[in-house]
This record gives C-alpha cells, sequence and structure tokens, in this order.
C-alpha cells in the first residue's frame, strides 16, 4: 500500500512546480453509463489517484498558492445513506479528515461556492485539459490571466516509480505469473480462447486484482496477427500457437505480459524457429537496458535482428539497410518495442521532453519489451510453414542504477520451459 505520506510528498512536489499566485483543480473520474441506468466498473482517473490514492466518485482536489503559502483542500461525498445502501460505502468528510494529509476536507457540493472564494485574487488556473475545459471555463464567472494543463506535470513525475509502486507492480506481475502459468497448463485441455481466458481472469479475480489492466487478448493462430485481436471467442485448434497478452491490475497498478505457447503443449518446428528468433530478439534488447540508452535505440536493435533472422529463414529477401529503410518490416513487425508502464498499462507519462527530445532511460522508469513477428495465413510471399504465426514476447522492465531488472523474468518463456508446463490430460482439442 501507498502510505498518505507519500501523497502528500507528490502534492508538495507539485506545488512547487505552480507559478505564485495560482489555483489548481482536479476533478475525479465521471462515472461511465454503460446502458440506460446502468454504469461500467467505476474506476478513479489515474492522476488524480496519483495525487490523492481516493478511489470515490465526485471529489476534487484543489490547491492555492500564493508566494510560498501552499493550500491544499479535498472535497469529498457527504455521507447519505440512501446512497450508500445502493451504491456501496462511503467515507464522508469526518473520516477524510482523519485519513488525508491535506489542510482542509470540505464537501464536493460546496465545491463552485469555494471555487468562487478560492479563485479570488489568482491570475493563473491549472486543470486537466483533457477532461475539463469546457465545464470549468462555463462555471467560473471571473477570467484568469493563464491557464495551465496540470496533468503535463503529473504525468511528468510518474515516469519514476517509488518504492511503494514498484512494490505494487510486482504484486501485480505475481499474480500474472499465475494467470500465464495456469494457461501454459491448461492449453491441451482446453477447447477454446474464452475458456482459457476464463482461466486467468480466475486467477486474477482470486488472488485479489478484481481487474485486468486492459482487455486481453487470446488469440489462437491466424488471430494472433489481428493486434488488437479482443473476440477471444474461436476454437483452439492443433499444431497452432496461442497468444495470450493478459496482465492484471493490482491496487491500480498495472502489468503487461505476453507468452505465445503451443496448443498441444509442444512447439512444432516452424513454430520454435519464429519462436527462437524472436526471444533472442527481445532477450537482446532487454540486455541493452540501463540508464541514458533510448527507446530508440531499443527499438533498432529489435528491427536489425528481426530483420536478419527473417532473411535467414527465408521471409525477407534483399539486404538488411535497404528492407529497414523502406519500412519492409512493418508488414511483420508493425509495432513499437514497449510502452512505460505504471497506473495505466500504456502508462500517460511523456516519452519527448520540453523540447521534443526523445526521454532517455532513467533509474526506476519502467517499461515493457514487446517485439513480435505477425506472418498472415494469406501471405504468399512467406514459405508456407510460417504463415498463420504470430508471436508477441512481453516482459516488464525496471530500470535500475546501473543496469535493469526484468520484473516478470519468473514466468516460463524458453521452448523448454514453456513445454515443461504443458499438463498432459486426455481431452483432444
Ligand atoms: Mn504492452
Amino acid at each position: 500500500m501507498i502510505k498518505e505520506r507519500e501523497y502528500r510528498k507528490r502534492r508538495k512536489k507539485i506545488a512547487k512546480k505552480l507559478l505564485n499566485n495560482s489555483v489548481v483543480l482536479l476533478t475525479s473520474a465521471k462515472p461511465k453509463v454503460r446502458s440506460n441506468d446502468t454504469n461500467y466498473p467505476y474506476r478513479q482517473d489515474s492522476n488524480f489517484y496519483y495525487l490523492t490514492g481516493f478511489k470515490e466518485d465526485n471529489a476534487s482536489l484543489v490547491f492555492t498558492k500564493s508566494g510560498n503559502k501552499v493550500k491544499t483542500i479535498l472535497f469529498v461525498q457527504k455521507k447519505d445513506r440512501q446512497e450508500e445502501l445502493w451504491n456501496g460505502k462511503r467515507l464522508g468528510e469526518i473520516e477524510a479528515k482523519k485519513r488525508f494529509l491535506v489542510d482542509e476536507i470540505r464537501v464536493s457540493s460546496s465545491l463552485k461556492e469555494s471555487l468562487e472564494e478560492l479563485c479570488k485574487d489568482k491570475e493563473n488556473l491549472y486543470f486537466d485539459f483533457s477532461i475539463e475545459a469546457p465545464k470549468i471555463k462555463k462555471s467560473l464567472k471571473r477570467s484568469f490571466i493563464a491557464h495551465y494543463d496540470i496533468s503535463l506535470l503529473i504525468k511528468k513525475m510518474r515516469l519514476i516509480k517509488s518504492k511503494a509502486e514498484i512494490k505494487l507492480i510486482k504484486k501485480a506481475i505475481k499474480i500474472t505469473k499465475k494467470a500465464h502459468h495456469s494457461a501454459m497448463k491448461f492449453n491441451k485441455c482446453t477447447k477454446g480462447e474464452n475458456e482459457l481466458l476464463a482461466k486467468i481472469e480466475y486467477i486474477f479475480k482470486k488472488n485479489g486484482a478484481y481487474s485486468d489492466a486492459y482487455t486481453s487478448i487470446v488469440a489462437c493462430g491466424d488471430s494472433a496477427n489481428t493486434l488488437h485481436y479482443i473476440a477471444n471467442n474461436k476454437d483452439l485448434k492443433a499444431k497452432e500457437l496461442i497468444l495470450i497478452d493478459a496482465g492484471c491490475e493490482y491496487e491500480y497498478y498495472a502489468s503487461d505480459i505476453t507468452r505465445t505457447i503451443p496448443t498441444d503443449g509442444k512447439f512444432t518446428k516452424a513454430q520454435r524457429e519464429l519462436y527462437e528468433l524472436l526471444l533472442d530478439t527481445q532477450e537482446q534488447v532487454i540486455k541493452m537496458i540501463k540508464p541514458n540508452i533510448l527507446r530508440s535505440e531499443l527499438q533498432k536493435k529489435a528491427e536489425i535482428l528481426l530483420v536478419d533472422g527473417m532473411i535467414k529463414l527465408g521471409i525477407m529477401r534483399g539486404k538488411r539497410e535497404k528492407l529497414i529503410k523502406k519500412l519492409k518490416h512493418k508488414k511483420y513487425y508493425p509495432h513499437g518495442i514497449g510502452h512505460w508502464m505504471g497506473l495505466d498499462v500504456h502508462d500517460a507519462a511523456p516519452y519527448l521532453d520540453a523540447d521534443k527530445k526523445e526521454i532517455a532511460l532513467r533509474k526506476n522508469m519502467l517499461l515493457t519489451i514487446e517485439p513480435g513477428i505477425y506472418i498472415s495465413k494469406d501471405d504468399k510471399s512467406v514459405p508456407k510453414r510460417f504463415r498463420g504465426i504470430g508471436i508477441r514476447i512481453e516482459d516488464d522492465i525496471l530500470v535500475t542504477k546501473n543496469s535493469h531488472k526484468n520484473l516478470s523474468a519468473g514466468i516460463a518463456k524458453s521452448v523448454k520451459e514453456i513445454e515443461a508446463k504443458s499438463y498432459t490430460c486426455n481431452s483432444n482439442l
């Protein structure tokens, strides 16, 4: 768990970056309607959560800054017996005062009039442009000299993970590891992609991760060549590979893991050749990770290794430099090498600095490394034995002082490890 002191430390850090004579308004995520009077499960906005650790809806965080004086006020929902009967317990302002290390707690219903008072004499208004712009401008009667996007400051802070954050991510990965190992074990006695997915989600929930960090992908055979295949509803077929991209969210922190496993528990020769090329690529890229390396260098390395390998296997023809220059490899490896991960699976931290230069890796940044090879079943330019194979291998990597740590290294990945996990059962596919 992240302690209240840590949230206060984050708020103090943000406050230091604010201009004098400022007000900051951050609001909780709005509930999303699924249909009629039924909502999707509520999830707090990641930036709001980062500064408060508060999971309730209809809440706001306000900072005021004049000179060196900063005041933080958290607005929370009033206790309401009727509302709580239907929608669950609320903390309420009395308990909120005990818990949060903010200067003041007020009730959400007073936000509008409070803002009029708090904004008096202030010149600068900070808020999250992506969610609040039109509403804020309308609701505040007075105008400010300048508006700033507070989310940019928060997202930048989110690049570097604290000890407590890393601990939660490790826990999420630990649960996800169990889920992937269960899929490896039961692949032979599972009928459909949906059934395998259910096994994975069962493990997530059973272990206290009540949500996935993104919609899982369980894609057998050619389905894996649709990058965002989330239908997960086809039967598993013998002698095919299953690409499983699934990671749970634990206490708001993501894990993001992909493994590709054979339906029969054993790779065919062609599958193995492609798999080992990709695995070697992924491992070599991971080896490069240390402070000051750029993501684009990792991308380049992956492209070189994959193109060399694909030329060797007769999938691509020509000279490596020319093929890469003409982006020919994009047909088989169309996506990036990886992304930041944290409160969001694709963590909303920036990739470029203020000068539009690429941000280099630093200690306690966390990113995924996930090269892939996708060969459509209809691609006549590729030797037949490789058609209809899609493979991705993805791990979650923490940048350390001089090197890196693969936080998901414990999840079976080599051909030998994956084949050894497969459980023998009598049910035919
Ligand atoms: Mn990913």
